[in-house]
């Protein structure tokens, strides 16, 4: 079973997010979502509107994802690689080159972002 994983927030689920899923998961049979948890966000200085808990209710809900599993550190990666027989890696290329020391455990890949939408831009139309 070839099995992937990619990592991110997912905050305010949008057709960017589901278009990553989507392509992750057609590279391989099963796909890991590693979901930054609320503490992990606030390392990233970033604070999601949902909890990690309703965040992960969710992804699980998304017919690509198989699996979801928490993120407290940007140094857990290649533990997670490791420890799940992970094959292929993938992240959006807004990462491009970021993750290449896991090339020395799976295959690394970085997918397009999907052009005008994003969290963000969701929060700040809303506030027009
Ligand atoms: N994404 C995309 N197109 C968009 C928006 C997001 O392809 N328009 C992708 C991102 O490139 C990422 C995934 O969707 O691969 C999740 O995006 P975020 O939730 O913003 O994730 P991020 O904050 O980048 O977290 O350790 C890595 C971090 O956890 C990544």
């Amino acid at each position: 079973m070839k099995k992937v994983i990619t990592y991110g927030t997912y905050d305010l689920l949008h057709v960017g997010h589901i278009n990553l899923l989507r392509r992750a998961r057609e590279l391989g049979d099963y796909l890991i979502v590693v979901l930054s948890t609320d503490e992990f966000n606030a390392i990233k200085n970033k604070v999601a509107y949902h909890s990690y808990e309703d965040r992960k209710i969710i992804l699980e809900a998304i017919k690509y994802v198989d699996e979801v599993l928490p993120e407290y550190t940007w140094e857990q990666k290649i533990d997670d690689v490791v420890d799940n027989d992970v094959d292929v890696f993938v992240m959006g290329n807004d990462w491009e080159g970021k993750f290449d020391f896991l090339k020395d455990y799976c295959e690394v890949v970085y997918l397009t972002r999907t052009e005008g939408i994003s969290t963000t831009k969701i929060k700040d139309d809303l506030h027009k």
